[in-house]
This record gives structure tokens, sequence and C-alpha cells, in this order.
């Protein structure tokens, strides 16, 4: 199967297309849409709205390619039996987990908020990956889909990049895969912290992995035959 070198931080890393897929993590309107969990928590959504087109783009060379997409969805189940009073408690009432709000019930699986926005939309045969907490492979069978299918490389892109992603990347990197970080398809809330979680990746000779951008995928997928 076909080999490719993408260019990335701290180093080049060959990847066999057969072996590689795509995560999109929470591109959910909970966090890019007014009304949703990010904006309870504070926070500008504006801020995510870069990664969309870019997202698209490396979606569509994936797909065209018949490459792994996978999609993730943070988000509780309505009884909230799922969510730790930690998570559930640290914000005043009212703009708390399980609250109502213009999308529906804040993070609640089901609700309008929780789903993922229309730009970046999963296909049918998609796979979804729901989870409760901030890294993607805590309480999902992601690893198991990942290892069914051979897939040895992530390209990880979505929101926020130190939260969700940042933790999955590292939940990669303890379970054996090479996470590829495409950096224009991942924002933060906070332009520092963005960065700050992109260097931390890349430190120590890409301690959690590599960082890259889509463009640099997107050259190196094309030169595959
Ligand atoms: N998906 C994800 O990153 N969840 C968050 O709660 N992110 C924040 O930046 N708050």
């Amino acid at each position: 199967m076909t080999n490719v070198n993408i260019q990335a931080e701290p180093t080049p890393i060959d990847v066999k297309l057969d072996e590689t897929a795509l995560i999109v993590i929470d591109m959910q309107k909970d966090f890019l849409r007014h009304g949703g969990y990010g904006e309870s928590l504070g926070n500008d959504v504006d801020l995510l709205a870069r990664t969309i087109a870019p997202i698209q783009q490396v979606i569509k060379a994936m797909r065209d390619r018949a490459m792994l997409v996978i999609h993730t969805r943070e988000g509780h189940l309505p009884d909230l039996s799922d969510c730790p009073a930690t998570k559930l408690l640290r914000w005043p009432e009212g703009r708390r987990i399980g609250d109502q709000g213009p999308m529906g019930r804040i993070l609640i699986r089901g609700e309008e908020g929780h789903g993922i926005i229309d730009e970046v939309a999963p296909l049918p045969d998609e796979i979804v990956i729901d989870k409760p907490g901030k890294n993607a492979f805590y309480k999902t069978d992601l690893e198991a889909v990942l290892r069914e299918r051979g897939i040895v490389n992530l390209l990880v892109a979505g929101v926020t990049t130190d939260v969700c992603c940042s933790t999955t990347v590292s939940g990669a990197n303890d379970r054996g895969f090479n996470a590829i970080v495409l950096a224009d398809c991942m924002a933060a809330y906070d332009e520092t912290r963005h960065k700050a979680a992109l260097e931390i990746i890349k430190a120590q000779g890409g301690i959690f992995g590599w960082v890259t951008d889509s463009q640099k995928v997107l050259q190196a997928l094309s030169k595959a035959a």
C-alpha cells in the first residue's frame, strides 16, 4: 500500500495510507455555536471557526482516497449518570451541563447542541465515537475500532487544542499510535493555549507526536498513487 512522507515537526513522518485515519474531534454546535457549552464556560466560540475550511479540505481528500474518517462527540446521558460531579458542579446553575439552553440541554446526547456542525458532518457510514470525557479513548471503543482496522497513524483535527485534542493525542501516544496534529485544523478558546499545547506535543523530539498542517497533508496525499 502507498507510503507517503508528511512534512512535520519535529521530524517528517512516513505513513502508509491504509494504516492512517483522520480523527475529527468534537466539532459540535456545543463548542462552535453561540448558546452551547463552550459559551457557557465563558468562551468566545467564534475563535474556533477558522478550523472549518481546512478540516473540510482534509476530510474530502481522505474520503476521495477511501481512507478512514472518524468523528467524536463529547456529551452525556440525559440522566447525567456518566458525568462526574467535578465536571458538573464547577459552574453556576443555569450554565451547567444538562441545563436548558437555546440549542437544547447543554452537552447532552441527542440534543441539537450535541450535534456536529453541518459543514463537517459525518457521512452515514462514518464512525462517530460518543465520549463522556475529554480524551477520546476514555470509556469508548476507539482503540478497538483503530486496532480492528490496522490503523497506526492518527491525523488529528478538531477542538479544542488544549483540552479534548491534547488529551486524545496523549491517549494515542500511550497506546502506541502515532498522533499527527494538523495545527490549522485545530483551535482553542485562547491563542496562547493553542500554541502552548502544540509546542508541548512536538517538544522533546516529539514527546506526544508530530505537528503539521492541512496543506502539508494534502501535498503528501496528492503524491500518492
Ligand atoms: N472538546 C473539548 O475540547 N471540550 C472542552 O471542554 N473544551 C474546552 O476548551 N473547554
